[in-house]
């Protein structure tokens, strides 16, 4: 008998590239619902280290698309951690700590989370937590506290909460944070 997860969550690659529009870039992989099928899954792909410069993976609950016009996106935000100059085994560490916060459900506004993306950028790698209403104050610092300290981020990785809104409209690379923790 397999340990059943408390939601059905799917796995999606974006793969950069020019000719295609980005919502056409992501592409969807699988979904998993028990805790050996998200083994196998992990343990049969590569680590973000290792995937292309330009290209992300998703982990959302199955019926969110990770994008911004997902109706469970529209309205939310996204913990942001950005990692400058990370090591190949921390980004990779860093990354299954996230999945097993989401898979596992730590969170006590589980209904909030969406979902999480890595972004492989070279120096600017960035791992995210996106959750559905950016004016739930409560919910967000709970779950950015608990991110805190499930990821044992130390006093470099600054967490920042920014609203899809603000996101959508950036100038350059500066975008708004609501919250920082
Ligand atoms: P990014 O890949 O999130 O971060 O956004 P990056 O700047 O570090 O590469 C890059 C670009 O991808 C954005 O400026 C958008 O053009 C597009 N993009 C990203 N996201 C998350 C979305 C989305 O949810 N929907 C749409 N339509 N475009 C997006």
């Amino acid at each position: 008998l397999k340990h059943p997860l408390q939601n059905v969550w799917t796995l999606w690659y974006l793969e950069n590239d020019r000719t295609k529009s980005w919502e056409d870039m992501q592409n969807e992989i699988t979904s998993f619902d028990t805790v050996e099928d998200f083994w196998s899954l992990y343990n049969h792909i590569k680590p973000p280290s290792e995937i292309k410069l330009g290209s992300d993976y998703s982990l959302f609950k199955k019926d969110i698309r990770p994008m911004w016009e997902d109706a469970a996106n529209n309205n939310g935000g996204r913990w942001v951690i950005t990692l400058n100059k990370i090591l190949k085994d921390d980004l990779d560490k860093l990354w299954l700590d996230v999945l097993l916060c989401l898979i596992g459900e730590v969170f006590d506004h589980l209904d909030q989370i969406c979902g999480a993306v890595v972004n492989i950028r070279g120096k600017s790698n960035k791992i995210s937590i996106w959750t559905s209403n950016g004016n739930n104050q409560e919910a967000i610092l709970e779950i950015g506290h608990k991110l805190r300290d499930a990821l044992r981020l130390g006093p470099q990785n600054v967490l920042q909460y920014q609203l899809h809104k603000d996101t959508m409209v950036k100038q350059g690379s500066n975008v708004k944070s609501t919250y920082t923790l």
